[in-house]
């Protein structure tokens, strides 16, 4: 099997990208094409997705790539754009931070029932989830007129290829796709009022899509092959893990810990402490927990402005440990605005002592992500009975060393950080190995991975005591203000 070219589209939170991997046997080389801000705009009171500056920056990034064989597109879950019957946009997709859902999960599980939608569906509880997004555009001449829905990765693929569809990975994160029997919940959305044929056919990673458009003028006229287009997905193919006995913890503004199973765990145990089960590539699923992850730090910066986040983060490990901790998954860190004065509230609320300087904010961020990422890796191994003496740590936080450290010393485990890139590592992984560049199933991948990419490896220091006396402060429960 020859080398091949690949492009991967990323979008992320805060900025999308356009990689190029060259990938062989043996070989795996990532270079960056193209860089730029995905920057959210309020207008009207709703938090949106500015959905054509991110393509504009999508084809720009095509072009700078060069000819390649293919192209697959990954980027966050559950938002989607409507069409209308001709294929166009009905308006700009909504944020999943926005507050139009606020509220609504509540009604649509007593509607519902929370037990039914858990066993069918196998997803937690997140506020934005696409069922809630949905019920609470219900009734908007919007989605009255709307032919399909398509999720974000599904409708760059479409503006790519004028190919309609829904790649599993993501759809599996909308609280409509029923992951026993990989179809669409056409029961579930019935009673939820989503009309019959809004949401088109599915089709797993690794399906050839078409063709780009020739009047898009990209070099070679490359096609596009499905990945995992969900984010996560496509980051958990990214682990570099030998074995089945490892943790994983996507780290970025979401740190999403779990392990990868080969079925799903839908007990009233799970259920409770609000384990989601998504749909993986290749048939796995991503037994996982959303942890609200480098978002506090990120949002913190921006409410700080100009800070050295570089100079922040030393003066941040001299801080003194668990001066004090929150629960990083409160939902009242979820909407967008001044972050460290929600950290503050929180501190107050529960007694804890109020960080006074940026520095010791920063270390109350990490302190509390660390024990959250413990709870999350202790709770998905009792859940599932899949032991783990490894926790990956891939994505923008395997940069971060205060954090991985504390990781490993929170986990009592070795943390191995590393490939930063994972969610592009996994997205062209699955198109070179539709190429036939390589072969194998994701333990072949990953291998390919350890044998070229650099990781870093964190041994767990201290004693577990103390950071069990810090999980008692945060709540051990792992669902205490969620369920
Ligand atoms: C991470 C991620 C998470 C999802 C959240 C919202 O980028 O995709 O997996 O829960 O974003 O879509």
């Amino acid at each position: 099997s020859a080398v091949v070219d690949v492009a991967a589209v990323d979008l992320g939170a805060s900025s999308g990208r356009v990689m190029v991997g060259r990938v062989g046997p043996g070989r795996v080389a990532l270079t960056e094409a193209h860089r730029f801000p995905n920057v959210p705009v309020r207008v009207g009171g709703t938090l949106h997705w500015d959905i054509l500056r991110l393509w504009q920056g999508v084809v720009a990034g095509l072009r700078a790539a060069g000819p390649v064989t293919s192209v697959g597109v990954d980027s966050w879950a559950v938002d989607y754009g409507l069409l209308d019957a001709t294929g166009a946009l009905l308006g700009n997709p909504v944020h999943y931070r926005d507050a139009r859902t606020d509220g609504v999960a509540e009604r649509v599980e007593e509607h519902l029932g929370r037990e039914r939608l858990y066993a069918t569906t196998g997803l937690q509880r997140l506020p934005f989830n696409t069922l809630y997004q949905l019920v609470a555009a219900a009734g908007t001449p919007q989605l009255a007129t709307a032919d399909r829905l398509l999720l974000i990765p599904d409708l760059i693929t479409y503006w790519l290829t004028g190919r309609l569809g829904a790649e599993v990975t993501n759809a599996s994160t909308t609280q409509l796709y029923d992951l026993r029997r990989r179809a669409w919940a056409t029961d579930l959305m019935a009673e939820a009022g989503v009309p019959a044929g809004l949401l088109p056919p599915l089709h797993p990673p690794g399906t050839r899509i078409g063709p780009v458009r020739p009047d898009l003028g990209l070099p070679g006229t490359p096609e596009v092959v499905a990945v995992g287009s969900h984010d996560t997905a496509s980051a958990v193919v990214g682990v570099p893990a030998a074995g089945e006995r490892f943790a994983y913890v996507s780290c970025g503004t979401w740190s999403l810990v779990g392990v990868e199973l080969d079925a799903p765990v839908l007990t009233e145990a799970s259920r409770r402490a609000n384990f989601t089960n998504e749909a993986g590539v290749d048939g796995t699923v991503r037994y996982l927990r959303n942890v609200m992850g480098l978002w506090l730090l990120q949002e913190s910066v921006r409410t700080w402005g100009d800070v050295d986040l570089p100079a922040l983060l030393r003066q941040a490990a001299e801080q003194p440990a668990f001066r004090s901790v929150v629960d990083p998954d409160d939902p009242v860190f979820l909407p967008p605005g001044d972050m460290p004065a929600r950290i503050a509230d929180a501190c107050r609320r529960v007694g804890e002592p109020v960080p006074d300087t940026p520095a010791a904010t920063v270390r109350c961020v990490l302190d509390s992500l660390a024990l959250a990422h413990r709870r999350a890796v202790r709770q998905a191994q009792e859940l599932s009975g899949r032991s783990v003496d490894v926790v990956h740590v891939v994505g923008g936080g395997a940069r971060n060393e205060l954090l991985c450290q504390l990781t490993a010393d929170a986990c009592g485990l070795p943390v191995v950080a590393g490939p930063v890139e994972a969610t592009a590592l996994g997205n062209i992984l699955v198109q070179a190995r539709a190429a036939g560049a390589v072969g194998g199933d994701l333990a072949a991948l990953r291998g390919l991975l350890r044998a070229t990419q650099r990781l870093v490896r964190y041994e767990p220091r201290g004693d577990q005591a103390a950071w069990r006396a810090a999980q008692e402060r945060m709540g051990g429960g792992g669902c205490a203000s969620r369920c």
